[in-house]
């Protein structure tokens, strides 16, 4: 953590520190909105009455569990669930599942506790939540993972609901990770109850651009922030990272949209390919094989680099996306982008940038946008799904695509306004906690002490 944080505020941070020992993503992602709220501090200190921002901090519910399974070859593993239910002072619990051997305790909350203000700039009416397991999907058979999914629904079952929690996909979850969850959700309720899961197939009760709204929406919010410069897209250099739902969709629109994407990644290395990222490719090997990127390159031709080690931050661009992870982008990292000339940097994931990469940008003056405004596409869609779900109705592709843009836009609008009234002109993280807070906090005040 580099800069101070304000005096009035250091006693809450750091009780939140001893009362969540050794979280440090938790820590992080706390941090980095208490430092936001210095203007608030400040002038504002209706924001910080009735002990909001500590009962902000704590999330409502933490449910930990555990997750036997059978593997194919009949030997038992257990796995440990979660489900973090931070906030509901906006609508019911809203974010995603994520399945990956890294996560904990300390990643669901940071998660969760993001999740939050992320859905507080949507507009939308919904709270904040995360979930997930520490089960890994690599290497799992189809049957291995539908047998995971059932066991994780038939614990998590009884803490969902349209009204309640409305979990959805993150890192690891996709459509059909979610098929198993709905189905055997819709098994033990005996209801098929639509709105309880977000990300659904489009046969059974999903959205039309669900799948690409997070990256489709990122690429949407930098295209905002390029045009406060009168800039766009067309022509730029552009690096992403990841190879997963985000990325992929990422890379789509910059590619509708003029740009060229000639690198991404996944957790075995990058590839670089000056001809712009073949998208049918990348796809088949992504979402029909689940293989690695190393058989891009393969597949390609010559003209494509597979790098195994090293960082992919290295490859000069004048826009980078991270999309993959938290803290995938370090200060070294961001030193190597700024000393090949990046212009914006617009976070997919969340948290990937860590808070001295973030420095770095804010202090060369460069565009940058925190995920909790560029990557809010994806859980405002799934708000767009819930609103679908609750009308029996379902939307067309135009139609909704249409929603998403204009929900960017406005998220966009909203940091910028925000950032401006509170004397921090261009500053998008400030903006986007700030606008996120106010709008939890007063909700918070009119509940009541709850
Ligand atoms: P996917 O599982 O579809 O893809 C994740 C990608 O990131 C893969 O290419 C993966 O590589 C890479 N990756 C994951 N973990 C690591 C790691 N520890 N080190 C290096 N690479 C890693 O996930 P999503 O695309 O859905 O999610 C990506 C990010 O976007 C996450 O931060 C997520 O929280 C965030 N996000 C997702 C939303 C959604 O709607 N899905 C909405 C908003 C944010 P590999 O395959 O090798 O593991
Ligand atoms: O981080 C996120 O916003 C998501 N993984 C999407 C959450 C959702 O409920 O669609």
């Amino acid at each position: 953590m580099t800069a101070a944080v304000h005096p009035r505020l250091q006693p809450h941070f750091d009780a939140v520190i001893a009362r969540n020992p050794g979280e440090k993503e938790f820590h992080q992602a706390v941090y980095e909105v208490i430092l936001s709220l210095t203007p608030i501090a400040g002038k504002r200190p209706e924001y910080l009455q009735w002990s909001i921002l500590k009962r902000i901090c704590e999330p409502e519910r933490q449910i930990i569990f555990r997750v036997p399974w059978l593997t194919d070859a009949g030997e038992v593993e257990i796995n440990r669930g979660f489900r973090v239910q931070f906030n509901t002072a906006l609508g019911p619990y809203k974010g995603g599942l994520r399945f990956h051997p890294s996560v904990n305790l300390s990643i669901i909350k940071f998660l969760g506790f993001e999740q939050v203000f992320k859905n507080s700039l949507t507009g939308m009416p919904i709270g904040g939540g995360k979930g997930g397991s520490d089960f890994d999907p690599k290497g799992k058979s189809e049957q291995e993972i539908m047998r995971f999914c059932q066991s994780f629904m038939t614990e998590l079952y009884r803490h969902i609901g349209e009204y309640r929690d409305v979990p959805a996909g993150d890192i690891g979850v996709g459509g059909r990770e979610l098929g198993y969850l709905f189905g055997q959700y819709k098994r033990i309720t005996n209801q098929y109850e639509s709105g309880v899961l977000t990300g659904k197939g489009l046969s059974w009760g999903g959205s039309q651009v669900r799948t690409e709204a997070t990256g489709y929406g990122t690429v949407f919010f930098a295209q905002e922030m390029l045009g406060t410069k009168g800039q766009s897209f067309d022509g730029k250099r552009v690096v992403v990272s990841g190879s997963g739902n985000v990325a992929i969709y990422a890379i789509e629109k910059v590619h509708q949209l003029g740009g060229t994407v000639i690198a991404c990644s996944d957790s075995n290395g990058y590839v670089v390919d000056e001809q712009g990222i073949d998208l049918d490719l990348l796809k088949d090997i992504k979402e029909v094989r689940r293989a690695r990127l190393s058989e891009y390159a393969e597949r390609r031709g010559s003209d494509v680099r597979h790098v195994a080690d090293g960082s992919l931050w290295d490859v000069p661009c004048q826009i980078a996306l991270p999309c993959a992870t938290q803290n995938e982008l370090r200060g070294s990292a961001a030193k190597a982008l700024l000393d090949n000339g990046v212009e914006l940097v617009a976070e997919g994931a969340n948290m990937p940038c860590t808070p001295k990469a973030i420095d770095l940008f804010q202090g060369a003056g460069i565009l940058y946008a925190p995920g909790k405004a560029s990557n809010a596409g994806g859980v405002a869609t799934s708000a767009l799904e819930m609103q679908q779900n609750a009308s029996r109705d379902s939307w067309s592709f135009e139609d909704t695509e249409a929603r998403l843009q204009q929900i960017m836009t406005a998220i966009h609008t909203r940091c910028v306004e925000t950032a401006e009234e509170f004397g921090e002109p261009g500053n998008y993280v400030m903006g986007a906690n700030l606008a996120g807070y106010m709008k939890v906090a007063n909700a918070m005040v009119a509940l009541g002490v709850i």
